[in-house]
């Protein structure tokens, strides 16, 4: 399996985040590559090549180009305007019923473009959010010429991004954007799977309406966990796009017993859609010692997950998102792989 890695995210870092009563650094850090990397060569699995850099055409499929501009530039801004160091952030959200003027401050497009505190914008952000992309569409490349799968190894993730809100640690929605390229260049359905113990809340906002694209999504329940206002069952699509929505909430706690038979429901609706490709929203933050998480999945676990969508036979796109217990990182995303290779048919 060819692993594209997106080298150039190691600028964002060093900011902190709240952690619902204090600041504290940032899980989703540059070590988490470092890991899997270490991991990769450690056992021998896989071929680690660098990305080839693509334009933003792709970005601008799923996003909103003055949001994509905004992410370029939003970092120059804040040391213009606000003549401090440390990170960007929002101080304030959109205030619902309330007249605002959208504006063209730093201060202001910050509060208009993300959602919440997890997004911090440092010197080096763009840098790697560009690297991502470039990661994405480099193994999207591979599959789209008839590779039966890769893996874009890349931060920040992407799936909690919508087309102008950035939020949760991701600004572009990796995954999305490359389902839309399979798209654009002849897919006629494609299917994203999301293992991430979040929901994936951009990714379904982005194909709600659409049912040339199913999004299947495993996560914390929305009672209890981030990003509490979406991801419920109910939520199946609109227009078009109903019935293309999957949602499969899960309660804290919840180990193989219980995300087993989710999973199989998962890739049963996988299997029913008949798509022409898959991409899997690959986090690995389900595993029981997930610093941010609440499920208790075990690193075996992971090689179920990999199986099970090896199982399915489609050419598929693995896409990196969330897993901060940086320790066993390495070890449950290859554990997916190499289970995915296994099974493959
Ligand atoms: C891509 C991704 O995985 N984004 C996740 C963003 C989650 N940010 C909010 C984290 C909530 C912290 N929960 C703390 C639980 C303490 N045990
Ligand atoms: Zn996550």
């Amino acid at each position: 399996m060819k692993i594209v890695y997106g080298s150039g995210h190691h600028g964002h870092s060093g900011a902190m985040e709240m952690m619902y009563n204090r600041f504290v650094p940032m899980f989703e850090k540059p070590e988490r590559m470092e890991q899997i990397l270490a991991r990769l060569r450690e056992t021998g699995f896989g071929q680690v090549i660098e990305a080839e850099r693509h334009g933003l055409d792709a970005v601008h499929r799923v996003h909103d180009p003055a949001y994509v501009r905004f992410l370029e530039t939003a970092w120059d801004r804040w040391e213009k305007e606000m003549g401090i160091g440390g990170f960007a952030t929002a101080y304030m959200f959109g205030m619902r019923g309330m007249n605002q003027t959208p504006g063209d401050s730093i201060q202001a497009m910050l509060s208009c473009y993300t959602f919440d505190v997890c997004v911090p914008i440092v010197a080096g952000t763009w840098e790697a959010i560009s690297s991502a992309v470039d990661a994405t569409l480099t193994a999207q490349q591979l599959v789209q010429r008839g590779e039966r799968t890769a893996f874009a190894l890349c931060r920040p993730p992407g799936h909690h991004a919508s087309q102008d809100l950035a939020g949760g640690y991701c600004y572009i929605n990796n995954a999305a954007m490359a389902a839309q390229a399979f798209r654009d260049q002849g897919a006629a359905r494609v299917a994203i799977l999301d293992v991430d113990y979040h929901h994936g809340n951009g990714t379904q906002r982005i194909f709600y309406e659409r049912s040339d694209v199913l999004y299947v999504s495993i996560h914390g329940r929305p009672e209890e966990e981030y990003p509490f206002l979406m991801g419920f069952a109910a939520e199946t699509g609109a227009g078009d796009g109903t019935g293309f929505n999957l949602n499969l909430p899960l309660p804290k706690g919840t180990a193989w017993n219980t995300y087993g038979p989710a999973f199989e429901k998962a890739l049963a609706a996988v299997k029913a859609y008949a798509p022409d490709v898959l991409v899997v929203s690959l986090g690995a933050d389900a595993y029981k010692d997930d610093p941010v998480s609440a499920f208790k999945l075990e690193s075996e676990d992971f090689s179920k997950i990999g199986s099970g969508i090896g199982g399915l036979g489609l050419p598929t796109l693995f896409v990196m998102e969330g897993g901060y217990a940086v320790e066993a990182l390495g070890v449950n995303i290859v554990n997916t792989l190499q289970a995915f290779e296994a099974a493959s048919p």
